[in-house]
């Protein structure tokens, strides 16, 4: 997968993109991103990429010919139809059902967003607004990460490890994963519970199932009404609903 960032913080992208999963990806080539400073697309002396807004009232505007010079470079090297996507509050929210669709993809824009925003006119050019979630941040350098990452770990031979992709919360059956404990046994008086010490994988997945089940029901009981769950986690959900009914 090849990625487009355009943004007035290189900086802010490329230092993190540089470690980790990401940063290993980079390296070997299985993804290929491209950091492109939005200043680098002016004409002018003064490199400006900001406006006052027409109409008046407070900040500024992200001017749009420095985003069209920059998209029609973008377009020329990598060739179209471009997936250009900015990042904005007022976007649709970003979720794993849109990191798997956007997995598919062998070439992505994502368009940082600063100040009060973008010169509407961009939309022109712009095929999908996303927002990662309720909050205000500063700018949509963090937000492009978040995509980005999402994204590029489900591309084939990012994440070495296939089965913990597989084995994620929103892929998992849609439920939140079990509690995991390593070595030592106890610390501070705290103790591994003995089950995952037994060596009965019977055992041992039962108990991951209700783990699992009970933490969601309790931290996220949205997720069960689209949760996938079998037979046996059906009947552990019942108990659990009956043993917290109990507890009212
Ligand atoms: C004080 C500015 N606000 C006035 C009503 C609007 C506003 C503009 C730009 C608020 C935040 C931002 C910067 N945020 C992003 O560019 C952004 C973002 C976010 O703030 N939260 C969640 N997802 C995203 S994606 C891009």
């Amino acid at each position: 997968m090849t990625v487009d960032i355009v943004t007035i913080f290189p900086a802010m992208i490329e230092q993190p993109l540089a470690a980790g999963v990401l940063g290993r990806a980079i390296e070997r080539g299985t993804l290929d991103v491209k950091v492109r400073d939005l200043r680098a697309f002016t004409t002018d002396r003064h490199r400006v990429v900001d406006d006052v807004p027409y109409g008046g009232g407070p900040g500024m505007v992200l001017k749009p010919e420095p985003i069209f010079r920059a998209l029609d470079a973008i377009a020329a090297e990598r060739g179209t139809p471009l997936t250009v996507i900015m990042t904005s509050p007022q976007g649709r929210r970003f979720t794993q059902a849109e990191a798997e669709r956007l997995s598919g993809l062998a070439h992505l824009v994502l368009l940082c967003g600063r100040y009060e925003g973008f010169d509407e006119r961009i939309r022109e050019r712009v095929t999908d607004e996303l927002s990662i979630g309720d909050y205000v941040l500063t700018g949509g350098e963090l937000p492009a990460l978040v995509v980005l990452d999402a994204v590029a770990r489900l591309m084939p031979g990012v994440v070495g490890d296939e089965q913990s992709v597989a084995q994620d919360t929103f892929t998992n059956r849609g439920l939140l994963n079990h509690p995991q404990y390593t070595r030592p046994p106890e610390i501070d008086a705290l103790r591994v519970p003995e089950v995952l010490m037994s060596g009965n994988h019977a055992e041992i997945r039962k108990w991951r199932k209700r783990e699992a089940l009970s933490r969601t029901l309790a931290r996220r009981p949205d997720l069960l009404d689209a949760a996938n769950l079998d037979e046996e986690e059906e009947q552990l959900l019942r108990e659990l609903k009956g043993a917290s009914d109990e507890r009212d």
